[in-house]
């Protein structure tokens, strides 16, 4: 049997939290005979509500549950952590501004990443999730030096799953049918959905949907349906949030499958003209625990500028985050 390896998550006592435990306990992210160690960090007040939730995940007597850990330390919290998946974030507030909202997450993403550096494993695979989640990634990254910039991710991946369900729903076919989609850029409102290379059973997805439709409807859904949950449920995506860092996390580590891709937010290392370093929604493969992108793909007019709006809003964050001394 293998021995357990360490996944520390944050935020452990809110929504996503609520979901994403119980499907790494159970084996979902690394693996039915993969033992795991969950260390959760959460704020002081919310340490008795995690409490609840290390009670509640006991009670699932799951068999890969090999050890739980709780803190509001980071430093205990990313201890030997092989993976961290950084969940909790300061929301928007009514009234806030974008440099508000960077500079309240950099006090969160800031001293996480200092914490990673100096405690977590060597080989830490970090997913942020907490939002802005490209631009908290960097944060996080910048201020662990001793780490590769390529440990740090960002979570495109539930825009992904959204965009590959959309498609499904409006061709009639089953979501497997679906391949090679990407999403590029920043999970924000300027995300892009590209559909120009996906297939629908092996064809042409674009020969399958009408451009139209494509270019007028089907990205601003993908890019506004965060917003179109929130409106139906009263509360932001927390479930299918939880399901894409699990996917995001099991392809990274595991793999994923030959001929296909997936999106990653990943540093940039200047393919498709996008500016290095930007934490960026890409195509990726993955083998062996390490992602490449996929290279030589052919890009539109349209497909530029829309990479390169997105490009642009992460290159202002970036800018607004070293005004702020964050990087
Ligand atoms: P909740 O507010 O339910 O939970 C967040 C938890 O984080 C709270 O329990 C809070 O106490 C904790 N927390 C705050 N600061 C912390 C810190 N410094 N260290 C440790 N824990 C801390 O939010 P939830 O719905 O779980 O969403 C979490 C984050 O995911 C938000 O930033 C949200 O915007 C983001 N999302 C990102 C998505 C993505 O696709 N990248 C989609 C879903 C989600 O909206």
């Amino acid at each position: 049997t293998k021995q357990p390896v360490r996944v520390a998550v944050t935020g452990a006592a809110g929504q996503i939290g609520y979901s994403l435990l119980f499907r790494i306990a159970s084996g979902d992210m690394l693996g039915k005979d993969q033992p795991v160690i969950l260390q959760l960090l959460e704020i002081t007040p919310a340490l008795k509500a995690l409490q609840g939730v290390v009670m509640e995940l006991r009670d699932c007597a799951f068999p890969l549950l090999a050890d739980i850990v709780t803190s509001d330390d980071p430093m205990v919290a990313f201890k030997d952590a092989d993976y961290a998946l950084l969940v909790g974030a300061m929301p928007r507030k009514a009234g806030m501004e974008r440099g508000d909202l960077l500079g309240a997450n950099g006090g969160i993403f800031k001293p996480q990443g200092e914490a990673l550096n100096a405690v977590a494993s060597r080989d830490v695979k970090v997913l942020v999730v907490g939002n802005p989640a490209n631009t908290n990634a960097l944060i996080a990254q910048q201020n662990a030096p001793d780490l590769d910039a390529k440990q740090f991710t960002a979570m495109v991946r539930l825009d992904h799953n959204r965009a590959i369900s959309q498609l499904a729903e409006k061709t009639g076919k089953p979501v497997s049918s679906i391949k090679n989609l990407t999403i590029w850029g920043n999970h924000s409102s300027t995300q892009y959905p590209d559909l120009s290379q996906a297939t629908v059973d092996g064809q042409p997805a674009l020969d399958q949907v009408d451009r139209d439709w494509y270019e007028q409807q089907y990205i601003s859904t993908v890019a506004k349906r965060g917003a179109a949950i929130i409106e139906a449920r009263g509360l932001s995506s927390a479930a299918s949030a939880a399901s894409a860092a699990i996917d995001h996390m099991r392809d990274w580590a595991l793999g994923t499958p030959e001929g296909e891709w997936v999106s990653m937010g990943i540093p940039s290392d200047g393919s498709y003209g996008i500016p290095e370093g930007l934490i960026y929604g890409f195509p990726v493969t993955c083998k062996n625990g390490k992602y490449e992108i996929v290279q030589g793909l052919p890009v539109s007019d349209f497909s530029r500028g829309k990479m390169d709006a997105t490009a642009q809003e992460l290159t202002e964050e970036r800018d607004e985050v070293r005004k702020l001394g964050l990087v």
